[in-house]
């Protein structure tokens, strides 16, 4: 908990380290009446109240099934196309705030997704870089940002990364594994630095930085809200590239989905 920095601490201290180790962590985004109205929003959707269609999959598929009718990886694109009025609320509006800071003035809203791991589904996130999912793009400037709406330790799936990793080539990737749509890359907890978080702080990851998450093994849930923003210029090139990370032709629809 202690590696965070405070938003409005000077906005040097954010940059620096985003761009020094392609992460930073930042304490109290959303205040804790602003993480209530987001858990709410988030059960919204895990329940099912509003209904995503095949925007809904399972990220863990590629594993055994761990809990019976409940996904090993929960993940949920595009919320902010079911309910619209998000763009508008606080975490939108903070997290382009912080994320032009991060990349300069053209930065713009990408794509936002939910991943939950439920109490004891104990499947990890694959070591990977978010980039081997996109399109090789002329501009690489890239920023997710992966906001707890929960306690995120290490047992229940804190994030982790590879400092500096963002400036090495990327590692080769591979399917994870028999199913779903992950990707994973050969690295390992000895490289990288567990971030541990308290609802409503935030990590912030370049596109190229080497990241993974363990299962969770706790009886918490451990939900996180996701939201990722590039140069506007770059968005236009994946989009008329027919690239839109799944929002109107889902090449997940295969994955093993199922309800809770
Ligand atoms: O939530 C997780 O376990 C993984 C998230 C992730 O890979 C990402 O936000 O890029």
């Amino acid at each position: 908990m202690d590696q965070t920095v405070r938003l409005f601490s000077p906005a040097a201290d954010v940059a620096d380290q985003f761009d020094r180790n392609g992460y930073v962590a930042i304490a109290d985004l959303l205040s804790p009446e602003e993480v209530k109205h987001y858990q709410e929003i988030y059960e919204a959707f895990v329940s099912g109240r509003i209904d995503v269609g095949s925007h809904r999959s399972d990220l863990g598929a590629h594993a055994d099934a761990r809990r019976p009718g409940v996904e090993n990886v929960t993940q949920i694109m595009w919320p902010s196309h079911h309910l619209l009025e998000l763009h508008d609320e606080v975490l939108h509006r903070r997290c382009l705030d912080v994320a032009r800071r991060l990349l300069g003035p053209e930065a713009a809203f990408d794509f936002d997704m939910l991943i939950e791991k439920a109490p004891q589904t104990d499947t990890p996130t694959p070591w990977h870089q978010d980039a081997a999912y996109w399109p090789d793009l002329p501009d690489k400037r890239a920023a997710s940002f992966w906001v707890a709406l929960d306690v995120a330790t290490r047992d229940n799936g804190c994030m982790w990364f590879v400092p500096g990793s963002h400036l090495k080539p990327m590692r080769p990737h591979r399917p994870a594994g028999r199913g779903g749509g992950a990707l994973e890359c050969d690295a390992s907890e000895a490289e990288g630095v567990a971030v541990e978080l308290r609802p409503g702080s935030c990590t912030v990851h370049h596109g190229h930085t080497l990241h993974y998450s363990r299962g969770n093994s706790t009886r918490i849930r451990r939900r996180a809200f996701i939201l990722n923003y590039r140069p506007q210029e770059m968005i236009d090139l994946e989009r008329a590239g027919g690239f839109d990370h799944g929002k109107q032709v889902n090449v997940r629809q295969l994955r093993n989905v199922q309800a809770r």
